[in-house]
């Protein structure tokens, strides 16, 4: 807990912190899954999407501690492709929360250096939401902070089929024998090309499920999970989560 803390109170950024990131204590990449808001807004007797908004507030503050400790990427997923199973009404406020998000964020965004990235497909996604969220991208995408990546309308299973689609075509064209594919080949293809595997997943409310996210990206990661609603969800609970993550990781390398 201290070590971590200790910099995060400095308040110094990734360029601050090469020797603990060498040491591979703090998790590069912290993938979360932000669940529970459904569940706070009905034990308060609110409807569904008060819980969304408080979610969105949290969003905003740990984007700010995630950034501010040096957290290279931080992963959250916002839209699963089965969330369009869910009542017309929320899934239109669901899908207007980025543009709100973004309206009160980017700017600050900006100017914290941070990159907003996406995964997901833009199949069914309204105008509106697509144009606000490219429009984070390409505003933020010279910045070399922290990568904010937003997980939209996203499927690990969609994300893979599609890698093997697109392989498949190479090795139709002749492009590639199916004997050199190699796992970097598949990592090439997926949405998350760019980036590192996640480190530490993080899932709030008790269910302890992957939910079809990130399933190749997590394979060797730690996860944690906690019973905490995510709008209840503690700048302490994140740095708590990443404490346990160097526990172990010191345990592991003891040995
Ligand atoms: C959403 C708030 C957090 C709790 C989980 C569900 C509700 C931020 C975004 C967002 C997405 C893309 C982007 C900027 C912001 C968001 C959805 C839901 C669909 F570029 N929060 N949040 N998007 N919730």
């Amino acid at each position: 807990m201290l070590e971590i803390f200790s910099k995060w109170k400095a308040n110094l950024t990734s360029a601050d912190l090469p020797d603990q990131a060498e040491e591979g204590k703090l998790p590069q990449h912290i993938a979360i899954i932000m669940d529970g808001n459904g569940r706070w807004a009905k034990r308060k007797g609110l409807p569904r999407i008060a819980g969304h908004r408080e979610g969105m507030k949290v969003v905003t503050k740990i984007v700010r501690v995630a950034s501010n400790m040096g957290i290279e990427v931080l992963t959250l997923y916002a839209f699963s492709t089965e969330n369009w199973k869910r009542p017309k009404k929320e899934v239109d406020y669901l899908l207007g929360l980025p543009e709100r998000y973004l309206k009160a964020e980017l700017p600050k965004l900006i100017e914290n250096n941070v990159q907003v990235r996406l995964i997901g497909t833009t199949d069914h996604l309204p105008d509106h939401t697509l144009r606000a969220v490219e429009k984070a991208v390409k505003d933020t995408e010279s910045n070399t902070g922290m990568i904010l990546n937003f997980a939209l309308n996203y499927g690990s299973r969609y994300e893979m089929l599609e890698a093997v689609k697109s392989i498949g075509r190479l090795i139709e064209e002749g492009k590639l024998s199916a004997d050199s594919l190699t796992e970097e080949t598949i990592h090439a293809h997926l949405m998350t090309s760019q980036l590192n595997d996640p480190d530490l997943l993080i899932r709030t409310s008790g269910e302890i499920r992957l939910s079809n996210f990130m399933l190749w990206q997590l394979a060797y990661s730690e996860f944690w999970f906690t019973d905490v609603l995510w709008p209840d969800f503690k700048e302490q609970d994140f740095v708590e989560a990443i404490a346990v993550y160097q526990k172990r990781k010191r345990r592991y390398g003891g040995v």
